[in-house]
């Protein structure tokens, strides 16, 4: 595990902060929790488009869209049942990053196959923006983009690799963020190829 770089205000990168063996152990656990709550399709608000990420989520609430809207709803939109629980190893990275915040309620999972992409955007359905959130990168590298808290405040890109954590707080906890693309081959941890990125989140004040 590499020291923290600033990469924001609020916002800092833990290169490599799972090892292999780590994001190995965190793999598992994340299929698991995979076989029980599988990956879906979600939807843009109004126009149904499909995302170009597959989702799901574990812990008290999880993050969907549809038609409907972005929400925190405790079950799963397909199979109706409630999120699996977040898997100690992972709800363990948040107590080592973040010692002080109350512990997270959702776990949202995203899975990006090699064209997927994912607009810039703000964290904004949580009620606890106090809090940050901190995210977990596995398997192929990700371009991802920062700017401020304006949609045309200026950005810049740093990659996202296997194994690094990226916490999203202070002045960035707001900031608009996405991610540019996805380069393959990059990461032998996942044979079918792809990214999966974590976002831990805090969603009701604690
Ligand atoms: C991603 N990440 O890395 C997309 N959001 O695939 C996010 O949207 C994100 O990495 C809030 C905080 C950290 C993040
Ligand atoms: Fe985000």
């Amino acid at each position: 595990m590499s020291k923290p770089i600033a990469a924001a205000p609020g916002a800092w990168l833990h290169p490599g902060f799972l090892d292999p063996a780590g994001q190995a152990v965190t793999l598992a656990a994340l299929r698991a929790g995979i076989a029980q709550s599988p990956l879906f399709a979600p939807t843009m608000p109004r126009t149904g488009k499909p995302f170009s990420v597959r989702m799901t989520n574990f812990g008290p609430l999880g993050w969907v869209s549809d038609r409907n809207g972005y929400r925190y709803q405790p079950m799963h939109p397909v199979t109706g049942d409630p999120w699996p629980p977040i898997p100690a190893e992972i709800a363990q990275v948040w107590r080592e990053l973040l010692p002080d915040a109350p512990p997270p309620e959702a776990c949202l999972v995203n899975y990006y196959e090699q064209t997927a992409k994912m607009g810039l955007h703000q964290d904004r359905d949580e009620r606890a923006f106090d809090v940050p959130v901190l995210s977990i990168s596995l398997g192929d590298e990700a371009r991802f983009r920062i700017g401020g808290a304006t949609r045309d405040a200026p950005t810049r890109a740093f990659p996202l690799r296997s194994g690094d954590v990226f916490t999203f707080g202070g002045e960035s906890r707001l900031a608009f963020h996405g991610i540019d693309r996805i380069l393959p081959g990059t990461s032998s941890l996942l044979p079918e190829g792809g990214r999966f990125n974590l976002t831990l989140r805090r969603v009701t004040p604690a």
